[in-house]
Formats: structure tokens, sequence, C-alpha cells
């Protein structure tokens, strides 16, 4: 059993797409909630954090479009987070767009390294997330925050909790990448992170491609985070996301990863993002987010 606590982010202001602002309520009224009650957890919904919409903003620099505002939010989801962690609850984060992961992860770090060791970081995703200023061609954040957590830009998000880096790449792993751009390939490939692409998980199953990463992430480290974007799902399973890309995972594979991560006993943090309530299909998006949910956090087959 243990003691979950639900943050709701409705944050809309790193993607193009608009609709991630109504992730949280969709995922909620897809029952998350229940359904980890019913597994005999203790859970505590804290509401959402406060984001600004962008309707009352100026985007700003257009190479980081909104940042000083996601910059907020993520000090107030760091905070919350680390609140959430220090009372041994563990924090689940429904987005709201995946900038948010500046400031869990940022919580994850601080919370492992009172503990005196580093943080493991799986993030499942079909994009890399490691644009920076200098290399993005949307300007939109959503697609920078694991380069923010792993180095130093874009800055405002680097310095989320007031130190950086949150991770070792030695430490993160990404999984189900189908979709970088051209420069981004580039980042990717001389951060050291550790990578398992779509094609990868074709080649070695999804079950070995998870065993893998759970491994490396969790090799000397105080516990795991999980950065689940919905969009490494299918398009097919998931409809309802900001920037689907074909060739996902499909619906055993997404949820044998969380099974198999559940099993392991190691992940202290769980982000669910992207879920978009415009772009979906009578809610099925955040019901799956819902379930996966569930199977990480230990709802079994039999
Ligand atoms: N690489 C593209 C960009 O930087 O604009 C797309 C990023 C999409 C990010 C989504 C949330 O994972
Ligand atoms: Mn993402
Ligand atoms: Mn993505
Ligand atoms: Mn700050």
């Amino acid at each position: 059993m243990a003691h979950i606590h639900l943050i709701g982010v409705p944050l809309d202001l790193g993607g193009g797409r608009r609709g991630v602002d109504m992730g949280p309520s969709a995922v909620r009224i897809a029952g998350i909630g229940t359904r980890l009650t019913a597994l005999g957890h203790h859970v505590q919904d804290r509401g959402d954090i406060l984001t600004p919409t962008p309707e009352t903003r100026e985007a700003g620099d257009p190479k980081k479009r909104y940042v000083r505002e996601i910059h907020d939010v993520c000090e107030a989801l760091y905070a919350q987070a680390l609140d959430s962690h220090a009372a041994g609850a563990f924090p689940i984060v429904i987005g709201g767009d995946h900038s948010l992961a500046a400031g869990s992860v940022a919580a994850s770090a601080t919370h492992a390294k009172r503990q005196g060791r580093p943080l493991g970081l799986i993030w499942v995703d079909a994009h890399a997330d490691m644009n920076t200023p200098a290399t993005t061609g949307s300007g939109n954040v959503h697609g920078m925050p694991l380069a923010a957590l792993l180095g130093e830009d874009p800055r405002e998000l680097a310095l989320v909790g007031g130190y950086q880096p949150k991770v070792a790449p030695g430490h993160t792993v990404l999984v189900g990448i189908r979709n970088l751009d051209e420069r981004e390939k580039e980042e990717v490939r001389a951060s050291g992170v550790h990578v398992f692409t779509m094609k990868d998980i074709d080649r070695q199953g999804a079950a070995s491609v998870i065993e893998q990463a759970i491994e490396i992430a969790g090799r000397d480290t105080a516990g795991i985070h999980v950065s689940f974007d919905l969009d490494v799902c299918d398009p097919a399973i998931a409809p309802g996301v900001g920037t689907p890309v074909r060739g996902g995972l499909n619906y055993r594979e997404a949820h044998m990863a969380m099974e198999i991560l559940s099993d392991a006993r190691r992940i202290i943090a769980l982000d669910l993002v992207e879920v978009n309530p415009v772009l979906d299909h009578q809610n099925m998006t955040a019901v799956l987010a819902a379930e996966l949910a569930a199977s990480a956090l230990g709802q079994k087959i039999l």
C-alpha cells in the first residue's frame, strides 16, 4: 500500500496545439483516483497547480516561448512534489504539457540527493525533448525539458530548485523515441543518455527494453522517476495528444512496460503528460493514462 498524491498541472504554454490544460480534468474523470484506491492505495488529490493561460500573457523570446511562466509553474510544482516526497508519498503528476517535468523531476532529484544518491530517470516519449533555445525550430518549450534536466538550457528551467543539473546522462534512459529534429539528434548522440528507439523496441521487444532501462536507471540510484508522455503510444490507442506520431507502443506494450516497472519496485514518482482532450475520442487517451497509472502502481492481471 502506498500513499499517492495526485497533482494536476493544467499547463498549456509549452506546446503548439492548445488543449492539454484539460488533461488533468480528463484523467480524473477517467477515474485515476478510484482505480488506485481499488488497488488498496491511500490516494490524496492535491488539486491543481495554478497555471496562467496563454491568452493573458506574451510569449516573449520566440526561441523559448512562455519560458518565464513555465518556470514559475515548475517552481510551484517543485515545491508541491518535494512536499509529497518528504511526506513519504508517491507523487503522480498529471499534465499538462511535458515542460512541467522540469519541476517534477527536479523534486525527485532533490529527494534522491537528500538520501545521498543520484536519481534515475526513464523518459518514455515519441520525442527526445532535448532541444535547447539554440537548436529548436518551433520555440516550443515542451520540446526542451530533458535538455534542461541534463544541462543548463533553457536556463530558467535548468535552475528550478536552485541547482543544476538534476540528472546524469549515465542514469537517464530514453524509451520509445521515433521523431527527432535533425539538430536534436546531434544533441542526443552527444549527450551520453541511454537511448532505446522504437526500432530497438521492434527488434528486442518492449519487455527486454524496459528491463534494460530499469537496470540502467536503477543502478546505484535512490530510485527511478518515470516521465511518461502519452504520445509514446500509437495514435490508434492514444489519439488525444498534441503531437501524435505513428508507429508507437501498442496497448499491451504500454501496459507491460508499466507492469514491469511496478514489479521492479524502484519507481518513486510518475508523470503522465500531454493528454489533449480536444483531439481525443470519448476520453480514450485519458482512460489509457488512468489505466497505465494503475499498472504502474501494482495492478496485476492475475
Ligand atoms: N521536437 C519538436 C519541437 O521541439 O518542437 C516536437 C516536440 C514535441 C514534444 C512533445 C512533448 O513531447
Ligand atoms: Mn515529451
Ligand atoms: Mn512527446
Ligand atoms: Mn527560479
